[in-house]
């Protein structure tokens, strides 16, 4: 079996036991971030989901809170399922959440706060009059569920989303409300809709600033456990959404992460400057039967500030700073050479298995032995090309990146890299993460996760950045200074804690260059519950 204490993360959000799924309710008030979750309060499997919460005044370190919202009233006697936070107008935090009523309908209830003056928001209150948004007619009551944030228009009207299906159709329908307890469809029809099956947690926000502004609206799709989003001009008096013209939508469009990232939710922290914060729950890839043995499951991506590139062509994620905060001793290297088909190990960090890298790549031989794109793989996703050409496939640029949670023989290694190919003359960079030599336990899920990143090498004499976020069975990497987030669960046998290593490696053809490594151990957040505060 997998050693499930070796395997738990150290830095990114973890309850002590039992399962843990979506980020629910994220805010910041009164000096306190708030993360509610979807929360198994009896096993290490899904079900009997109450709302979880734990609240933190640095997004790092966190207090354990009883359940916030579990199931009290007819409207959710079946379970309290996802939803989110508003800050009104008033001050007073409103929470919108799918519950599962006692005919399994999915409805969208509301709840506030007790007793205000209680920073933590530890009891909450669901009036009588719940459901506020009950399935109309027309509507799969077992598809309807996730509302957002509401925001207010120019009219003084509430406005929300709620995620739903007609079909295979996906659907993000718009609610309006004058009071935050009568709420109406809006009468255009859905906000906007895709061919690609039911659209869970819907999140629809503004980006950017002046005349730059977007409207984001991501979905998670049922089908293929992925995330995409799109972004584009959204009219406040018609309550319609125009997608930019450029992006691809459904399947073909852009994500937040091309791993193992599901049901994100972001808020505004008004805390600094104000910034856009993104939460999203990674699942394990262990068995079931693994899960219950080591009796947890599920963990928390870490926070990411959340922006709109300068280019406007897609968004950029980064690790929020306050992460920096748990780094201790440090590891520098710079200007090392990484001949073609040569590695060499990182080393003098103490637990390699819980760290911080940061390390930019050059690549000094020249773009010329780029290995062609094969025309077959146009249209294909990346993943698909990534399961053709892995981290052991040598190339003619790159492969070249990190082997993380490696054992001392690399028997076992976790590969992050890059690899270009030569696409009719233009450059396609691929960031990878390869899992297939992970672990000696061979009943695992391995997915192979890739994405296409959008670096020009010509344009940046070759370089590339990277930085992973290493913790035991997390594997959470950002290329090009945020343009692409890959997240993959590992579950090493062998290189746990102090036996695991860190390596660059290059099985290209070319020669490329560690400009700079600055890697840290990343010492542990601080959990605390009421009990030992
Ligand atoms: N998880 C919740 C649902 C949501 C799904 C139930 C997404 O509300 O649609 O735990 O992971």
């Amino acid at each position: 079996g997998l050693a499930a204490d070796a395997l738990r993360t150290g830095y990114h959000f973890q309850p002590p036991m039992h399962w843990i799924n979506d980020p629910n309710g994220v805010m910041y008030y009164k000096g306190v971030y708030h993360l509610f979750y979807q929360y198994n309060p009896k096993a290490a499997v899904w079900g009997n989901i109450v709302w979880a919460h734990a609240v933190s005044t640095d997004l790092v370190n966190w207090v354990m809170l009883e359940p916030a919202i579990y199931p009290t009233a007819p409207f959710d006697v079946n379970g309290c399922w996802s939803g989110s936070a508003t800050v009104l107008p008033d001050g007073r935090p409103a929470i919108m959440y799918t519950g599962i009523d006692g005919d399994g309908r999915q409805v969208q209830n509301v709840a506030y706060p007790k007793d205000l003056s209680d920073p933590y928001l530890r009891e909450w209150v669901k009036p009588d009059y719940n459901p506020v948004i009950p399935p109309g007619s027309g509507v799969n009551a077992t598809a309807f569920r996730d509302p957002t944030t509401a925001w207010l228009g120019p009219d003084g009207l509430w406005r929300l989303v709620v995620g739903t299906k007609d079909n295979h159709r996906g659907l993000a329908v718009l609610y309006r409300s004058r009071d935050f307890q009568s709420w109406a469809p809006a009468e255009g029809g859905p906000l906007h809709h895709g061919d690609t099956g039911m659209w869970e947690c819907p999140d629809f926000y503004p980006v950017g600033d002046g005349a730059q502004t977007k409207h984001v609206l991501k979905v998670s799709l049922d089908l293929t456990r992925f995330e995409y989003y799109t972004f584009g001009s959204y009219d406040h008096a018609n309550d319609t959404y125009v997608p930019d013209a450029a992006l691809a939508d459904g399947e073909r469009g852009l994500r937040y992460d091309y791993g193992n990232f599901y049901a994100s939710k972001t808020f505004l922290d008004t805390a600094n400057k104000p910034r856009r914060v993104l939460w999203g729950w990674a699942n394990e890839s262990d068995s079931t039967a693994d899960d219950v043995r080591k009796g947890w499951a599920g963990v928390q991506a870490i926070p990411r500030k959340l922006w709109l590139a300068p280019d406007g062509k897609q968004l950029m994620q980064w690790p929020v700073a306050e992460v920096e905060s748990l780094r201790g001793n440090h590891v520098n290297i710079t200007d090392r050479l990484v001949e073609a088909g040569s590695y060499f190990e990182v080393q003098g960090l103490m637990i390699p298995a819980q760290a911080d890298v940061e390390v930019s790549f050059a690549v000094v031989g020249g773009l010329d032995k780029a290995e062609p794109f094969d025309p077959a793989w146009r249209g294909a996703d990346a993943q698909t090309v990534c399961a053709a050409r892995g981290a052991d496939a040598e190339g003619g640029v790159g492969p070249f990146g990190l082997w993380v949670l490696a054992s001392d023989q690399l028997k076992e290694r976790t590969a992050v890299f890059f690899r270009v190919f030569n696409d009719d003359g233009k450059h396609v960079v691929l960031m990878c993460n390869d899992p297939s030599r992970s672990s000696y336990a061979d009943h695992l899920y391995k997915p192979t996760f890739a994405g296409f990143i959008d670096v020009d090498l010509a344009k940046t004499g070759g370089k590339i950045p990277l930085r992973t976020l290493i913790d035991h069975s997390m594997v959470e990497s950002f290329g090009g200074h945020g343009k692409m987030s890959i997240l993959s669960r590992v579950y090493p046998t062998q290189a746990v804690g102090d036996k695991a290593r860190l390596y660059v490696f290059n099985n290209g053809e070319t020669d490329v260059k560690v400009t700079h490594l600055n890697a840290y151990d990343m010492r542990s957040a601080k959990i605390s519950t009421e009990i030992d505060r």
